[in-house]
């Protein structure tokens, strides 16, 4: 397991691209009570580059129906009120897995950096996009789904956001997931009405 030198717990959101992963990234930042996003984009040789800015910005500049908007990982230091005090932790947003291997190199880069990060982090949301299940979109359920929780279930605490749950369509697909991944904790969200926070903020709290 990964730790920093002052023992920070790594908390990873994957997922397919499109999922809502950026937008839960900064809209739980905010919830914690960020207002001002420090962030370090860190790119797969473990270059960092440190950028500021209000969540709103952040906002306007890395959520998008474009994939692969951002190619880095991501990272944002929060903390949670665990107990008497706080506990704090990196969260760090990806930028999207999909099935097979791409024919461009950004994206391949991309994906190893979040390979990478995978293996070396504590905590492990995995956001699905319940409102697309059963369409055919970039976002929806598919193959890297099935390996992304067969290889994370086993190995750190993990669970399963089902995101979008404030869009039509959504409650079937969520339950499908459950059916599907029964054996793994799902929680069912919205990355943009806050839906959900509280108990991702239980499970994340539960594992520092
Ligand atoms: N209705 C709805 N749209 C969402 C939700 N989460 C994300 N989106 C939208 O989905 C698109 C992709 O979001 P983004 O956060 O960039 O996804 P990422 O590629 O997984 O980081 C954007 O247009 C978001 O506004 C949600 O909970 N509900
Ligand atoms: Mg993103």
């Amino acid at each position: 397991m990964h730790m920093d030198g002052d023992n920070m717990k790594h908390c990873l959101l994957v997922g397919k691209p499109n999922v809502g992963k950026t937008s839960f990234f900064l809209n739980f930042a905010s919830y914690l009570g960020v207002y001002k996003c420090e962030l370090n984009f860190k790119d797969v040789e473990g270059r960092i580059i440190h950028k500021e800015y209000s969540i709103e910005l952040a906002k306007k500049y890395l959520i998008s129906q474009t994939p692969f908007k951002t190619k880095d990982i991501c990272e944002i230091n929060l903390s949670i009120p665990i107990y008497k005090g706080f506990q704090s932790f990196k969260l760090l947003d990806s930028s999207g897995l999909i099935d097979g291997i791409s024919d461009n190199e950004d994206i391949r880069s991309s994906m190893t950096a979040t390979i990478k990060a995978l293996e070396e982090t504590n905590i492990i949301l995995h956001v699905i996009d319940a409102s697309s299940i059963f369409l055919r979109e970039i976002n929806s359920i598919s193959l890297i789904d099935d390996q992304i929780n067969r290889y994370c279930k086993s190995k750190s605490s993990y669970c399963i956001l089902s995101n979008k749950m404030d869009l039509e369509g959504s409650k079937k697909g969520y339950e499908l997931l459950k059916n599907k991944y029964y054996d793994s904790y799902i929680i069912p969200i919205s990355s943009v009405s806050g839906m959900g926070f509280k108990e991702v903020r239980m499970f994340v709290g539960r594992n520092l």
